[in-house]
């Protein structure tokens, strides 16, 4: 995996484009991600540990929006159940392809792992097999909103009983108060991660009007809507949380 460091943004830029998931991004993504959310690698070290209660035998595991395929690597270090397989999902063809041949590399060294197939689409556009575990680990903030409810709903509709969606996204937050604070703490996090105040700048208006986060009660009535049963939050760090939502 690359340990490229992410200067995309270090540079004045005469106008800054809209966010895209590109060869540029995928190149320094671990970098960026570590760097930028609160609490990643605690998540998703955690996913493994929560899906190997929710994978079931014989049944398909999701990884949506799966960029690099973190998550997908940490279900293959923890999932146990006989006969599971992975599908990450990410419509980024940069991300797909390093991606791909990531976890293929693996598959050559280490034959205990669980067969993985990696496909560039669009989430939207998928039909869902039957499932006992889907993450959605910081996607569902990149779907327009309107069409978040439906892909909720499909999900909900393949989830088998016993599994589970786990929805890790960033936060905003109804009370002003909560939301200014939390907001100024992210952005000392990033500062405290070694990003000057240009790079962040320019990242916040480049991302924008492409990354849409939800309050949590936002969240939590979406999810019961779409026909989920329970929604569970087991982290949260700064403005950015990840849930558990059962069918
Ligand atoms: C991780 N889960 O490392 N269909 C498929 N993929 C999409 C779509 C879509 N409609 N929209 C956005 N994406 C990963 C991190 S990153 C989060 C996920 C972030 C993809 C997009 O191409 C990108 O790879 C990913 O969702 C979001 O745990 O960068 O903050």
């Amino acid at each position: 995996m690359s340990q490229e460091p992410d200067r995309l943004f270090a540079q004045p830029l005469a106008q800054v484009a809209d966010f895209v998931f590109n060869e540029d991004v995928a190149r320094v993504f671990p970098d960026m991600i570590k760097r930028s959310v609160p609490g990643y690698p605690t998540i998703v070290e955690n996913i493994s540990v929560l899906a190997a209660r929710f994978a079931q035998p014989h049944t398909t595991l999701y990884d949506l929006g799966c960029s690099l395929g973190a998550v997908t690597q940490a279900l293959r270090r923890h999932v146990r159940a006989d006969g599971c397989r992975v599908i990450a999902v990410d419509n980024s063809a940069a991300m797909v392809e390093r991606c791909s041949e990531y976890l293929h590399s693996q598959d050559s060294m280490f034959q205990e792992l669980l067969p993985v197939e990696v496909i560039e689409a669009d989430i939207l556009a998928l039909a869902f097999q039957p499932t006992s575990l889907v993450a959605l680990n910081f996607t569902l903030q990149f779907i327009a909103i309107e069409r978040r409810p439906e892909l909720l709903a499909r999900i909900r509709q393949a989830l088998l009983p016993g599994g589970a969606l786990i929805l890790s996204e960033k936060l905003r937050f109804e009370d002003a108060i909560e939301d200014e604070l939390l907001t100024a703490l992210h952005l000392d996090f990033k500062r405290a991660n070694g990003y000057s105040e240009l790079e962040i700048a320019q990242k916040r208006s480049a991302i924008e009007k492409v990354m849409l986060p939800d309050s949590l009660q936002t969240h939590r009535q979406r999810l019961l809507d779409a026909g989920f049963s329970q929604v569970l939050p087991w982290f949260q760090c700064l403005n950015f949380a990840s849930l558990i939502a059962l069918p």
